[in-house]
């Protein structure tokens, strides 16, 4: 006896629908032909107003960092493409993202160590937290060096390493937009084949770093936005933001000063470079303290409060947002 094999019923043809006697042997039918109705749909398509998902969420270096210190004695630079702790928000299902674009992750590449060449559709950013000099990245064969405070750019297909030629364990926080690159699938990653890249050169025009000591300058050359709070835009030498889908600004803010941040459709991770204080993001209080990240989802205001004098780095999805026409604010209910 030949085996009944069980088929997917056949393809509806236009007489079927003729002959309909009511909603369900059109939805029937329909489901042959892999199409759903649009007007008693099992999800709704659309909805007023953005969903809140993400969650405000706060990481503290210090204990990160000791993790990262004693994953080093277990992990090397070979088993590992990097030596990372990501960041994950904490919201169900999620073991990845911080916010809805991008993903933070604090890094660790110990004395004389150096984690090989590659490179990813993806752009990066680094914010320096502890190294010592003899710490640097290579990025397109130019040697960048990685000081305390500094913000380091490796844009989209940019090859990149990074060196540990100091005595010191150096650690940075990383910001990558994967996240978008996963919802919209233009991901690509290659190794390269030297291993470490060879250096052909320094970063005299500036285009992958942003040195701290220069933020300090013009920021202190800067006017207040408010009294105690002043902020500049670290933008590409074209004058656009610094990467395509990510924006970056640092602000200074005096002790006791506050910064209040309206809602909007831009999410972004808050990181401190220096200093100490408060945030309030949707009921939820967070102390924070130098080296921190800080998860604020688009849709939510944000209230930060200096306790000294503190200098905040902002990476936003603003720049995406805003070249699709779709960065707007999200007005509270
Ligand atoms: O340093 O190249 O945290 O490619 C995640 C992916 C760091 C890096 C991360 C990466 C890197
Ligand atoms: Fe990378």
């Amino acid at each position: 006896m030949p085996q009944t094999l069980t088929r997917a019923p056949a393809r509806a043809t236009a007489e079927a629908f003729g002959k309909v006697s009511n909603l369900e042997e059109i939805y029937a039918l329909l489901a042959t032909l892999d199409i759903e109705n649009g007007w008693a749909k099992r999800e709704p398509s659309m909805w007023p107003r953005p969903r809140q998902n993400f969650v405000p969420a706060h990481w503290s270096y210090g204990p990160a960092k000791a993790a990262l210190e004693a994953a080093g004695r277990y992990i090397n630079t070979e088993l590992a493409e990097r030596r990372n702790l990501i960041l994950a928000n904490p919201i169900p299902g999620n073991t990845y993202a911080t916010v809805r674009t991008l993903v933070a992750a604090y890094q660790m590449v110990k004395a004389g160590e150096t984690a090989r060449s590659h490179r990813h559709t993806a752009n990066a950013l680094r914010l320096v937290l502890d190294t010592a000099p003899g710490t640097y990245t290579v990025v397109d064969g130019r040697k960048i060096p990685m000081v305390r405070g500094d913000v380091l750019l490796t844009p989209n297909w940019c090859w990149h390493a990074h060196a540990n030629e100091s005595p010191a364990d150096a650690y940075w926080m990383d910001i990558l937009d994967v996240p978008t690159v996963h919802l919209l699938n233009p991901m690509f990653f290659e190794h390269h084949e030297e291993g470490l890249e060879p250096v052909t050169g320094t970063d005299e025009q500036g285009a992958f770093r942003y040195a701290f000591a220069d933020s300090v300058v013009r920021l202190e050359a800067a006017t207040d936005i408010a009294p105690g709070r002043r902020e500049i835009a670290l933008l590409n030498p074209q004058g656009g933001p610094a990467m395509a889908t990510v924006g970056l600004s640092v602000t200074r803010l005096e002790p006791g000063v506050k910064l209040v941040q309206e809602p909007s459709t831009a999410s972004a991770v808050m990181a401190v470079i220096e200093g100490g204080g408060t945030a309030e993001i949707d009921g939820k209080t967070i102390t924070w303290t130098r080296g921190d990240a800080i998860a604020c989802p688009a849709g939510l205001a944000q209230t930060v409060t200096a306790q000294s004098r503190c200098y905040l780095l902002h990476a936003t999805d603003e720049p995406l947002m805003r070249a699709l026409g779709w960065l707007r604010p999200i007005p509270a209910v």
